[in-house]
C-alpha cells in the first residue's frame, strides 16, 4: 500500500483538506486508481516529517531558506519517496503504465499567464526533463491562481491544535504582524475577484464546452482540478459559486466531472 502524505486542515481531516499540490496528487492517484492510505500532517510539523523520510526541500521561501512542503509519496514495493506533486504525477505515470487513465496523453497546452510582477510565493520549479509542455501549464496555472490566492486565505480551516502556531509562521512568512492585516476589505476583494475572473479567461478557452481540454482528462485537468478544490473549500460560498460560473461555466463542469477522483483514502 502506498501511504500518501497530505495538509492535516480542520476536522474532520478527510472533509476540509484543502492544500493545492496534495490536491493534485491525490486526483491523480484517484484517477490511476492506485490504492493507497493517507497520513495527515498538522502544518508545523511537515519539516520534521520530509527530513526524517530523508526527502529535501523542494521549494525555498524568499530569503533562500528551505521550504519544506508536502505532497510526499511512498511506495514500499520500490522503495520510491517522492516529495513534489509534478514528479508524483510522473512516477504514477512510469510505474503503474497499466492501471487508470494517461496521465500524459502527447498535447500542446499552450496556455501562458504573465502576472506583471514577481510572485512573493515560490512557484512550483518547472522539470524541464520530461513533459516540458505539462510543466509550462503547471506553472502557468499555478502563476494565474497564486496570484489571488489572497482570496482564499482567510478561509482556509486550520486545525485548532495546531491553528496558532501554523498562523504565526503564516504572519512570519509575509512580515504581517497580525492576522486581521491578510483581511481584504470589500471593494479590494471584489476587484481581485474581477481580476481573478479576466485572468482565467484564457484558461477557461482551453477547455471549449469542457468539462476536460481534450476528450478525456488527462494530468493539466487535475492541475486546474486541484486548484478548484482548493477554491471550493476557501472560497466564500457566494464567490466560489461565482467561479463555478465564469465564462460559460467551464470551472464548474471540471470540478463536477472530477468529483470521481476526489475520494479521500
Ligand atoms: N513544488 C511543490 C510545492 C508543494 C507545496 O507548495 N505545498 C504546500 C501546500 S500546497 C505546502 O506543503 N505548504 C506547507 C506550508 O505552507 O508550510 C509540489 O508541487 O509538490
Amino acid at each position: 500500500m502506498l501511504t500518501f502524505y497530505d495538509v492535516a486542515m480542520g476536522p474532520p481531516l478527510h472533509q476540509r483538506n484543502s492544500a493545492v499540490n496534495p490536491w493534485k496528487s491525490r486526483l491523480a492517484l484517484n484517477f490511476k486508481n492506485i490504492p493507497h492510505q493517507t497520513t495527515w500532517v498538522p502544518l508545523p510539523n511537515i519539516t520534521k516529517v520530509r527530513t526524517n523520510l530523508g526527502i529535501p526541500a523542494c521549494r525555498k521561501f524568499a530569503d533562500g531558506t528551505d521550504f519544506y512542503t508536502l505532497p510526499i509519496l511512498t511506495d514500499p514495493t520500490t522503495s520510491a519517496k517522492i516529495g513534489d506533486s509534478f514528479d508524483i504525477a510522473i512516477y504514477l505515470h512510469k510505474q503503474y503504465p497499466n492501471s487508470g487513465g494517461n496521465l500524459f496523453p502527447p498535447q500542446t497546452l499552450e496556455y501562458t499567464y504573465n502576472p506583471g510582477v514577481d510572485i512573493l510565493v515560490p512557484l512550483s520549479e518547472i522539470n524541464q526533463s520530461e513533459y516540458p509542455q505539462y510543466a509550462r501549464f503547471n506553472a502557468n496555472v499555478d502563476a494565474v491562481f497564486t496570484m489571488h490566492t489572497m482570496l482564499m486565505v482567510g478561509g482556509m480551516p486550520f486545525d485548532p491544535e495546531t491553528e496558532e502556531e501554523a498562523k504565526k509562521e503564516f504572519l512570519r512568512r509575509a512580515g504581517l504582524s497580525s492576522w486581521d492585516q491578510f483581511a481584504i476589505g470589500v471593494e479590494a476583494r471584489q476587484q481581485m475577484l474581477d481580476s481573478f475572473e479576466k485572468a482565467l479567461g484564457d484558461l477557461a478557452k482551453l477547455f471549449g464546452d469542457g468539462p476536460f481540454i481534450t476528450e478525456e482528462a488527462s494530468y493539466a485537468d487535475l492541475i486546474v482540478g486541484g486548484w478548484l478544490r482548493m477554491a471550493n473549500r476557501t472560497l466564500p460560498e457566494g464567490e466560489w459559486e461565482a467561479l463555478r460560473g465564469w465564462h460559460g461555466g467551464v470551472f464548474g463542469r471540471l470540478h463536477d466531472a472530477l468529483e470521481v477522483y476526489a475520494g479521500v483514502n
